[in-house]
């Protein structure tokens, strides 16, 4: 008998009820049916921003033409959970479409691990992972004299950015330092096991911004036309004056205050609790197009 992981099935599957797009966004728990769907090459795939808003996107996949079938994917934990919306949306008008989750391991389950929540049981799921505008915003409300400082990937800063128009209007001033890179930079770390780089890059020319040269977001502006204060940091000089800039802005006008920090595109960061004192640099750094390191190609 033929043997073939339960990922590759799953893809099979996909193929054969006539599946040709979905629309997601990879995790751990779910990056073996991503190197699975890019070994068989055939379900072209859409990087949402927010697991919900690919449920939805999976929803209006289904309902432009006879015959589509949204689909769409998350990894394990609030993957799920936040595609519970676009499910019930999608059933509530009738429209078939499918979400597929990452899982724990089994043994994982109910010990409170990462992101390990019985989908299945999802009424009382619990999460280690915030999305950090809300949950800055949730600190500077309950403790208003707190100096409240929350640190962010540019993916994670995307999560529910529309947020911090609250903490404009509600005067919930906090500092909000983004680290943009231009990736899933913990999700490219972790697919170097499966050999791959897949779906994992956030860089494009912005054609508002050319001077973000690839960057992509303009995290600045984006804070700006929700009401709060923004600066960009290119140099790591800059840092320290941009924090007490930033201070000084938030006292002024008693609204959030961005400090978005350009970073290298890719480098690895240490993993697990071993503590920053562990960091490996599996690569040469590439200052210059001209180091020709592993890591600049890349960036192209
Ligand atoms: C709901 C959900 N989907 C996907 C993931 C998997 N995930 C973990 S880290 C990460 C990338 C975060 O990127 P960014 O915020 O830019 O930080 P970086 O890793 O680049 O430092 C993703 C997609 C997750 N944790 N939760």
């Amino acid at each position: 008998m033929p043997r073939m992981t339960a990922a590759r099935a799953a893809v099979e599957i996909l193929r054969l009820e006539g599946a040709t797009h979905a629309f997601g966004l990879p995790g751990a728990a779910i990056n073996p049916l991503y190197r699975a769907m890019r070994d068989q090459g055939e379900i072209s795939h859409t990087l949402a921003r927010h697991v919900e808003g690919a449920s939805h996107m999976a929803q209006d996949y289904t309902r432009a033409a006879p015959g589509n079938i949204g689909v769409c994917i998350g990894t394990s934990g609030p993957a799920g959970t936040d595609m519970i919306t676009g499910l019930y949306s999608a059933s509530a008008g009738s429209i078939p479409i499918l979400c597929i989750t990452g899982q724990a391991p089994v043994a994982r389950l109910h010990k409170e691990d990462f992101q390990a929540i019985e989908i299945s049981a999802i009424a009382s799921s619990l999460t280690k992972m915030a999305m950090t505008v809300p949950a800055a915003l949730g600190v500077a409300t309950a403790d208003p004299q707190a100096t409240v400082v929350a640190l962010s990937g540019d993916y994670d800063f995307q999560f529910m950015i529309e947020e911090l128009a609250v903490g404009a209007q509600f005067n919930r001033p906090y500092i909000h330092v983004v680290v943009n890179n231009a990736h899933l930079g913990l999700i490219r770390q972790s697919q170097r096991g499966f050999e791959m780089d897949h779906q994992v890059q956030l860089s494009f020319e912005n054609v508002n911004s050319p001077e973000l040269g690839g960057y992509a977001v303009d995290h600045v502006k984006v804070a700006e036309g929700l009401g709060c204060k923004a600066i960009r940091v290119l140099e790591p000089d800059h840092i320290a004056s941009a924090l007490e800039k930033a201070k000084a802005l938030m006292q002024e006008y008693r609204v959030p205050v961005v400090v978005e920090v350009i970073l290298e595109r890719v480098t690895d960061i240490s993993m697990g609790g071993a503590g920053i004192a562990t960091v490996v640099e599996f690569e040469e750094l590439a200052q210059r197009d001209e180091d020709a390191a592993t890591a600049i190609a890349l960036l192209d």
